[in-house]
């Protein structure tokens, strides 16, 4: 008994990740497809740790009728084609791009945060996966807002170059390789160079026009996502910041609440919360750095301290695996909850 689960982008980061973790947590899978662009068809690829293998089929060809579950990795333009499709023939589309996110009729989710918004899916056949900043802020965030009612945050991204994908990975790689053997350094995937340095720009500029004149998309999907997550109250400003990391985003997290909150309360808090590990020991790495998150399900939180600076605040270090809890995981975890909730084993 299981699920008819299709991957869409099953050859990209995210995809890749997507069929790992759905091996790895024994989803229920009855059938299981691996669909991407033409030019990858016929491709072998591995699910997970099994013994199995799976032939990449062209999305061009794929009839989704039948299929339970399609867990998009595609990217916005093919997914803007392909998600409707699938929708329309009866298979509710997972997806990780940000073309459906803040719809009002499509529930963005994070399981630890929101699941009972995953009631509203029926209206599109659609459930958006949250940008990988924004999804493990939020799983911080939502014990402390229970809490003390969170008012405001004002958080500085340290984002690793997977989150720009494959090219990103091997644009550090190159420059990296480029500077120790003295050749020209390219610079293509991101603005400038990213190995050995910092680049304070992720995704386009935006407009007066969305309230956030001089931030980036990056910076505006941080706000606008966590305010349709966890609450449309709380005031968001980010400063989101390319880091020659390869996979793991951190993010530095200062809170305002409306009510008093001691450090040592919050870390009792965050001990007890889903999805959080609390590893916060004032001392020489008493702290969790990315390289220590990768391929691990958590997001970590450390130095966890009170901010003397205003009169209800709190300062974290937050760190978690972006292809997994800021993607790929994550919609695995909405494809369980859908599973418990609304949908019927085959
Ligand atoms: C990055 N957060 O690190 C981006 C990648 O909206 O899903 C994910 C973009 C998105 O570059």
């Amino acid at each position: 008994m299981g699920y008819k689960v299709v991957v869409v982008g099953a050859t990209g980061n995210v995809g890749r990740e997507m069929l790992n973790i759905l091996a790895e947590r024994e989803f229920p899978i009855a059938e299981i497809a691996a669909v991407a662009s033409p030019r990858s068809q016929g491709d072998i690829i591995e699910f997970g740790d099994t013994d199995r293998t799976l032939k990449v089929q062209s999305i061009e060809h794929f009839d989704f009728t039948g299929w339970d579950i399609a867990l998009f990795a595609a990217g916005s333009g093919p997914t803007k084609i392909y998600a409707p499709k699938a929708a329309a023939a009866g298979c509710v589309v997972i997806d990780n791009s940000s073309l459906y996110r803040m719809e009002p009729d499509v529930p963005l989710i994070v399981p630890e945060v929101n699941p009972d918004a995953i009631d509203g899916y029926k209206k599109r056949n659609i459930i958006a996966n949250p940008n990988c900043s924004t999804a493990q802020m939020v799983v911080a965030l939502k014990p402390l807002h229970d809490a003390a009612g969170i008012t405001r945050v004002v958080v500085s991204t340290y984002q690793s170059v997977s989150g720009a994908g494959k090219a990103g990975m091997d644009e550090l790689f190159s420059q990296t390789r480029s500077v120790f053997v003295g050749e020209d350094k390219t610079v293509e995937k991101f603005t400038k160079q990213i190995a050995f340095n910092v680049i304070p720009h992720i995704d386009v500029f935006v407009g007066a026009d969305t309230g956030y004149d001089g931030y980036t998309k990056e910076e505006l999907k941080m706000a606008q996502e966590t305010n349709k997550i966890l609450s449309p109250d709380i005031k968001v400003s980010a400063t989101c910041v390319r880091v020659p990391v390869f996979v793991g985003h951190s993010e530095a997290i200062s809170i305002e609440f409306e009510r008093p909150i001691s450090a040592a309360k919050a870390q009792s808090i965050l001990r007890e919360a889903p999805g959080i590990m609390l590893v916060d020991k004032r001392e020489d790495g008493g702290y969790v750095t990315p390289i220590e998150c990768v391929g691990d399900s958590a997001t970590y939180i450390s130095r966890v301290r009170k901010d003397p600076t205003v009169e209800n605040g709190l300062t974290l270090w937050c760190v978690s695996d972006n292809l997994r809890k800021g993607a790929a995981l994550n919609a695995v975890q909405i494809a369980e909850l859908l599973g418990r909730r609304h949908l019927k084993k085959a």
